[in-house]
């Protein structure tokens, strides 16, 4: 599936620590430090920020991927030198405005998941919208280890996934979760042979970019604010964001294909 994916151009292409490429309406980001582990530098962040921010206007739907034995070792600890307080704020700040271009960009982003998905790892991997993990998959939070704390929203991010405990439990005795119990605790959503998560985490983007760009965007920006709503206010947000999408001409032409005989039916996967 990924042979019909070609490299990107432009600005896309200068970022040196990422392979782009585009399939149609997927773009696939492959992490491309496989020699220190995708460990995530300033410039591998900034990278990262730069892609999000310019998308371009056809892609609908993102994949990220590892290249190498792991998806991610998280922060490049090389560059933990001496901060002062500020700079380290700033520093943080720096990982979330990049995780935010991912988790609240357009389009939504699917992370394909393999071998060690720690620390900023999996910080990056929770600011994604679905995860797919390989058997080789596993999850841990070793800034205990380290003597730091999360700082690229894993804080925020996890909890909602796990709970506050299963991170609590994470980051203070280095417990690490392999890929079936990842899959029964929410930090992925499908579990796949080693080798056969890229190709169905881009399945799933080519099905997600076939849906209406409203619905997709609902999904990704109400979903998470209503959750963190009280129930009538989420309520009264939902109302409003349904109304919104269902009013768009896409959904009329959809809503009429299907009363049409024109749409596919729900059945069993
Ligand atoms: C690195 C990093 C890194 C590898 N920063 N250089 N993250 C961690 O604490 C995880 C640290 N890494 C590991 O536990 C292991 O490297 C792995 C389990 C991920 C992979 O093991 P392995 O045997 O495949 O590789 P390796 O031999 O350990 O590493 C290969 C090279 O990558 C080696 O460098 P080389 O020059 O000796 O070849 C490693 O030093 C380098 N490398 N991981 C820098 N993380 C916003 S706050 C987020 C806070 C955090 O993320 S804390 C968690 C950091």
């Amino acid at each position: 599936m990924t042979s019909a994916y070609v490299p990107a151009t432009g600005l896309l292409a200068t970022l040196d620590l990422l392979e782009v490429s585009h399939g149609g309406a997927v773009t696939h980001v492959r992490l491309n430090r496989p020699a220190k582990r995708n460990a995530l530098s300033d410039t591998f962040i900034q990278q990262l920020h730069t892609c999000f921010l310019n998308l371009p206007e056809a892609t609908r739907a993102v994949v990220v991927s590892g290249a190498g034995r792991h998806f991610c070792a998280g922060l490049d600890l090389s560059e933990l030198v001496e901060r002062d307080i500020g700079s380290a704020v700033l520093h943080s700040r720096m990982w979330h405005a990049a995780f935010d271009a991912i988790q609240f960009g357009r389009v939504p982003v699917v992370a394909a998941l393999h071998g060690a998905v720690v620390g900023g790892g999996l910080e990056l991997a929770a600011a994604c919208h679905l995860r797919v993990a390989e058997s080789s998959a596993y999850y841990g939070l070793p800034e205990g280890q380290r003597g730091i704390f999360v700082g690229g929203g894993g804080s925020a991010r996890i909890p909602r996934l796990i709970g506050v405990a299963r991170m609590t439990d994470l980051m203070l005795t280095g417990r690490v979760y392999d890929a079936p119990e990842g899959l029964a605790l929410g930090l992925s959503q499908y579990l796949v042979e080693d080798g056969a998560g890229l190709a169905r985490a881009l399945e799933l983007a080519e099905r997600i970019a076939a849906n209406a760009p409203i619905s997709n965007f609902a999904v990704m920006h109400a979903l998470p604010r209503i959750a963190e709503q009280a129930q009538s206010d989420g309520l009264f947000t939902e109302s409003l964001m349904a109304a919104v999408a269902e009013s768009t001409p896409e959904a009329q032409t959809r809503l009429r294909a299907f009363l049409e005989g024109r749409a596919g039916k729900v059945v069993k996967g």
